[in-house]
């Protein structure tokens, strides 16, 4: 007898074969069992009735716990009213381990009861399927790359200094000296660009954020794409054509699973180029028309995101932002200087930013000053400012938090549900 996986069944209907997983519930009127199975692949309700299957098999479908392993026999029936639209006929049945009482039920329970046991919180269907969501959404990123001549290149994780500013770094010993554990690849892809035209890293990237919001982890995975040649309109159009094209093909492969997690995808549909562009100064004068209390200057937080992209139906681009809030590395707009040609993008629904980027200083003398100001060690950016002293062009690249993006895709209210073991200001268990 075939032994085979539970989205596979309706290849096999009418004949017998053998599921091998999990006991995800059980119900019971006395002489007839019900049982869904789940394998990873899909569920299944299996049908022990007594009489039809040995005492001794039925007795034992009758003491499974929720979670016990099994591998059950049986036939597989079409049958409409069934979920998934097929079940099994027990004929059979093999305990591999009964598991002790499972402390997740099917009932409610709190989002830190979950988080301990993030482990076994894993198999429920919310969780596989958002699971299945992010592995879509990252496979799709791949794909759009790839079709489109980038190469990948793994950046380094123990790096010697900061990208993204000294207050998140998280350090550790490097023998005699200091690590710190990389908070973006990108400036190793600007050096890889130079070499290779486009390439893109994707990889985990550690903040010490103290921050405790719903957008904040201390870990997470970022693709970071850099061009050269590419100033901040072509990168733009990288951007809005990458989220469109992830986004549609979600939509397309993974039906059920957003059916499952019930995500409202209307707004979605609608995800298209182009994206609508704000600079700063626009940005401001917008929140000013909310009613928003705003000093120009400042960076937006979390709710300022919220309003602004409120007003567009699509993700927003804002562009030149004033220097003095963004990273070292950011190319002053040549008309005006005080602002950079950086953009982030705002997700709508109340997501905010997915993407931060924007074109790189390319000249020697601007980017060690800039360093300087910055405070940063010298010695530790001498290969860097070197790409500036060997053939140095205009080029750009940005950096998309993939559990941002799957947040918003999913429509969850916070990143931790988006990253199979998040790690949170207070949470580094399981
Ligand atoms: O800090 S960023 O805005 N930009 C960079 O790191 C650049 N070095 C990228 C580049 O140009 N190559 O972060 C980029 C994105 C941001 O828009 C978020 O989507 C995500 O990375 N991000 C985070 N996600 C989750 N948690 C935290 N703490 C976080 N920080 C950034």
């Amino acid at each position: 007898m075939q032994t085979v996986n539970i989205s596979h069944v309706a290849e096999y209907v009418d004949e017998e074969v053998k599921i091998a997983g999990w006991v995800y519930n059980k119900r019971s009127s006395g002489s007839v069992i019900f049982l869904i199975l789940r394998d990873g692949t899909g569920f299944i309700q299996a049908v022990a009735v007594k009489g039809e299957i040995s005492d001794g098999d039925f007795q034992t479908c009758d003491e499974l716990t929720q979670e016990s392993s099994v591998v059950i026999s049986g036939k597989v029936r079409a049958d409409k009213r069934a979920p998934g639209g097929f079940e099994l006929a027990v004929t059979g049945i093999e305990v591999v381990q009964i598991a002790d009482e499972y402390p997740i039920s099917l009932k409610k329970h709190g989002v830190d009861f979950l988080m301990e046991r993030r482990h076994l919180w894993l198999r429920t269907p919310r969780q596989t399927a958002i699971l299945r969501i992010r592995h879509e959404v990252i496979k799709a990123i791949r794909d759009f790359f790839d079709e489109q001549g980038f190469v990948l290149i793994d950046a380094p994780i123990l790096t010697p200094s900061a990208c993204e500013g000294t207050t998140t770094l998280f350090s550790t010993e490097y023998f005699d000296s200091t690590a710190y554990l990389s908070q973006s690849g990108q400036l190793y892809m600007e050096a890889a660009a130079m070499a290779l035209g486009k390439v893109y890293c994707f990889g985990p990237t550690f903040r010490a954020e103290k921050s405790k919001t719903r957008r904040h982890l201390t870990e997470f995975w970022m693709v970071e794409p850099e061009m050269a040649w590419v100033d901040l309109d072509g990168n733009l159009k990288v951007q809005e054509e990458l989220v469109s094209y992830v986004i549609q093909r979600v939509l397309e492969e993974k039906k059920n699973e957003l059916e499952t997690i019930k995500r409202d995808t209307g707004r979605l549909e609608n995800i298209k180029p182009p994206f609508p562009r704000i600079s700063y100064d626009e940005a401001v004068e917008i929140l000013h028309k909310c009613g928003v209390e705003f000093e120009w200057g400042n960076d937006f937080g979390g709710g300022d995101e919220t309003v602004l992209a409120e007003q567009f139906e699509l993700p927003v681009f804002v562009h030149r932002y004033p220097s003095s809030v963004k990273a070292f590395y950011m190319k002053p707009d040549p008309e005006r200087p005080e602002v950079c040609l950086s953009a982030d993008l705002l997700a709508p629904e109340g997501y905010g930013e997915i993407i931060g980027g924007g074109q790189r200083i390319d000249d020697l003398e601007l980017l060690a000053s800039r360093i300087k100001e910055h405070n940063l060690p010298e010695e530790a950016y001498e290969w860097y400012m070197g790409l500036r002293r060997y053939g140095s062009v205009p080029h750009s690249g940005f950096g998309l938090g993939i559990e941002r993006f799957v947040a918003w895709i999913c429509g969850l209210d916070h990143v931790r549900e988006t990253i199979p073991f998040p790690r949170l200001l207070n949470r580094i268990y399981p």
